[in-house]
């Protein structure tokens, strides 16, 4: 890594689905090359709403190596360069009983819910957050995309979080719908800005991602006087504006 030619004091920090890859789906070779050559300018870090199996599955095995930063859970699981430097507890945070009131609402819910088709794991307990999904995460790739347009129509996810942001005020907790069929449950200001912390050193931080509409889980971080936000609306496009942001001052610099 030639890091004595990167801008000093900038990152370049990106989304994954919707970002770098294609909603859930494994990032394309020329993407991956993309990156690799992006890095010898500029510092880069993912962040993003999935734990760090769902992200490696998507930008492989060695992303906490392939970037100086990997902020997987919005950044409640932090790597840099490779070494673990952060984790939070949502567990340790609301404790058992609270926790318990929760799962036991939410699964009670869902099991009321009268959708086309049911699967499995429809509570994923993460470090720091909980993944919930009506029709359940081990649901096809196909079943995934007909609850997608399913939802999109009955808002079944938007229907629940209302539910239960209602009878769990006193929990403060925020609701994030950031994929195609679940939502994330996670104490305020545990959104994808608390990867910032991590990112003190840095006085000018490019945030890229595509949901960073109001209520998108971009929103805040795109949104944070502490970055630049540029909405993207494909990988093809996350490359394109990196090229004429980065690359092209690589080559005014030279
Ligand atoms: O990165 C966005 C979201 O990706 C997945 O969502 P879904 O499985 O619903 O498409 C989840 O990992 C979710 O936590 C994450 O925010």
């Amino acid at each position: 890594m030639a890091a004595a030619r990167r801008t000093r004091g900038l990152i370049a920090l990106f989304d994954v689905d919707g970002t770098l890859t294609a909603p859930r789906k494994v990032v394309t070779p020329v993407m991956l090359d993309f990156m690799k050559q992006l890095r010898k300018v500029v510092m880069v870090g993912v962040v993003g709403g999935s734990d760090l199996v769902k992200i490696s599955e998507q930008l492989g095995n060695s992303v906490i190596n392939d970037y100086d930063y990997v902020f997987a859970e919005n950044g409640l699981v932090a790597y840099k360069s490779g070494e673990l430097i952060g984790r939070q507890s949502l567990k340790s945070f609301l404790g058992d009983e609270k926790l318990k009131e929760f799962i036991n609402f939410t699964l009670h819910y869902i099991a009321d819910l009268d959708i086309p088709i049911k699967r499995g794991t429809f509570i994923e307990f993460r470090s720091g957050m909980l993944n919930v999904s009506p029709i359940g995460r081990n649901c096809s790739q196909e079943e995934r995309d007909e609850f997608e347009k399913y939802d999109k129509v009955d808002n079944i996810r938007s229907k629940m979080v209302s539910v239960l942001r209602e009878k769990f005020a006193h929990l403060n907790l925020t609701f994030s719908i950031g994929g195609q069929i679940s939502f994330d449950v996670f104490p305020q200001g545990w959104d994808k800005t608390y990867c910032l912390r991590y990112l003190d050193d840095f006085k000018e931080i490019h945030f890229f991602g595509d949901k960073t509409y109001k209520g998108g889980n971009d929103f805040e971080i795109y949104d944070s006087e502490r970055t630049v936000g540029h909405t993207v609306t494909s990988p093809e496009d996350t490359a394109e504006q990196c090229k004429s942001l980065f690359l092209g001052k690589q080559i005014a610099d030279a």
